[in-house]
């Protein structure tokens, strides 16, 4: 079968939730993924964050087949032998006294909600609607709690109703938060870089800010930190950057180095200690599988130096991409390897581009139309990021005489 064979197969049988590139995937190794024609691709999305340690890292890879010849699932019925490693590993790293596994991105953010609601309800004293705080144009999954408390209509239309004891505040405007602050009030929940939103990173002291206002007003600081954390934007944590240490900090994504779907909450013995048995579960959260793969997925992480990989090559990246001189560019933002690179709208689509890097061998992806995102793994060499870079300057240089050219038709 050829591309051309999958599209129709995909677009015929599967619902029509995404748009993707015409590009047909069939392998993965570090930085690079080949389409079913044998064309080779630099892979500059990562999966949105989860191959932060590259497509098929050796050591992880040896984990998933080991321990798939051991045991892959016990359900939370029974105890297995690699979640309390994966557990104390992961406490020791991150400074919290206790994690909770989940798979997916949203149910750790759901798991984090509820964790923050039982808290405002049997230690702070609150009785029945709780509030949380949450940042407009805020990404954090597409459960109908979750959603419930979007700003962007594309992810709301048609699915009420929706869950109540939400409010949203803008992203980077502390005062805005602590004006928020009610009587029901029980947690604030932010991403530390915006991603969705289209790579916005807040003022600086922000993160310091929240943390100091949610203690003066005895409610949760949640991180949630699947995007942002385990290295992409230099730090383990990204709340790192402001050495801010969260009450609840949700991690997914490359928790597993993109081989399955791990994602977990920390936090303290007084929160997450609320979760009584019974409260809360998942078949497949803190599976073994799953726990061998994070295992060496986090090892990665830290004897790879991922975060300070990105620290360094996010801060080259940028750096090259601000040296490309076209008119399309209006500004280039990010942190670590987590870059946007937001075009004048009015003359070129990101779209556009996106379409014309893939033509170039660079896999990227627009947001908001305007937006494009650059998140590599943070595997990354120097001459890889020259060759992403290029291919940006030579998408743009054609873009730009495409713009040219419809601009002299019109006068002419
Ligand atoms: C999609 C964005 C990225 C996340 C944060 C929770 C989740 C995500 C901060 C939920 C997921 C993904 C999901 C993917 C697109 C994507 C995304 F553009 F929408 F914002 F990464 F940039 N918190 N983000 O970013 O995690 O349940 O998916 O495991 O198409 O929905 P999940």
């Amino acid at each position: 079968m050829q591309t051309e064979d999958y599209i129709r197969l995909e677009n015929s049988y599967n619902a029509p939730n995404y748009q993707p590139l015409d590009v047909v995937l069939e392998r993965g190794e570090g930085v690079w993924v080949w389409d079913v024609e044998g064309r080779r691709y630099l892979d500059c999305l990562s999966a949105y964050s989860a191959l932060n340690q590259g497509h098929r890292h050796p050591r992880i890879i040896e984990a998933l087949v080991q321990q798939a010849e051991r045991l892959t699932l016990t359900s939370r019925a029974f105890r297995n032998d690699q979640l309390p490693l994966l557990a104390r590993e992961l406490c020791e790293l991150t400074g919290y006294e206790m994690m909770l596994p989940m798979n997916s991105g949203a149910e750790a953010v759901e798991t984090a909600l509820k964790a923050a609601r039982r808290w405002g309800q049997w230690v702070k004293g609150i009785d029945g609607d709780a509030e949380i705080i949450v940042c407009r144009n805020n990404f954090h999954g597409r459960t109908i709690t979750v959603i419930s408390f979007s700003t962007e209509p594309d992810y709301r239309d048609g699915f009420g109703p929706f869950t109540p004891g939400f409010i949203s505040v803008p992203f980077g405007d502390a005062e805005a938060l602590e004006a928020a602050i009610g009587p029901r009030t029980v947690a604030f929940m932010v991403e530390p870089v915006q991603g969705e939103a289209g790579v916005i990173v807040p003022p600086p002291g922000y993160l310091r800010a929240t943390r100091e206002i949610c203690d003066r007003h005895d409610i949760l600081l949640v991180a949630d930190e699947i995007q942002s954390g385990l290295g992409r934007v230099g730090k383990l944590l990204a709340c790192d950057w402001e050495a801010v240490k969260p009450d609840l900090v949700t991690i997914g994504k490359a928790l597993s180095g993109g081989v399955l779907p791990v994602s977990a909450v920390l936090g303290s013995r007084e929160v997450l200690g609320l979760f009584k048995p019974g409260s809360h579960g998942s078949t497949f959260g803190g599976n073994p599988l799953a726990c061998a793969v994070a295992r060496a997925a986090l090892k990665v992480t830290v004897e790879e130096d991922l975060p300070r990989r990105a620290r360094e090559l996010g801060d080259y990246f940028q750096g090259q991409i601000g040296a490309i001189d076209s008119p399309l560019i209006q500004e280039v933002r990010g942190k670590g390897l987590l870059i946007g690179v937001a075009l004048k709208p009015e003359v070129a689509p990101a779209r556009l581009i996106v379409e014309a890097l893939k033509e170039r061998g660079v896999l990227a992806k627009e947001t908001h139309g305007t937006v494009i995102r650059f998140a590599p793994p943070l595997v990354i060499s120097k001459a890889e990021i020259d060759f992403a870079v290029a291919q940006l300057a030579a998408a743009l240089a054609t873009a730009q005489e495409v713009v040219t050219a419809e601009a002299s038709n019109l006068i002419g």
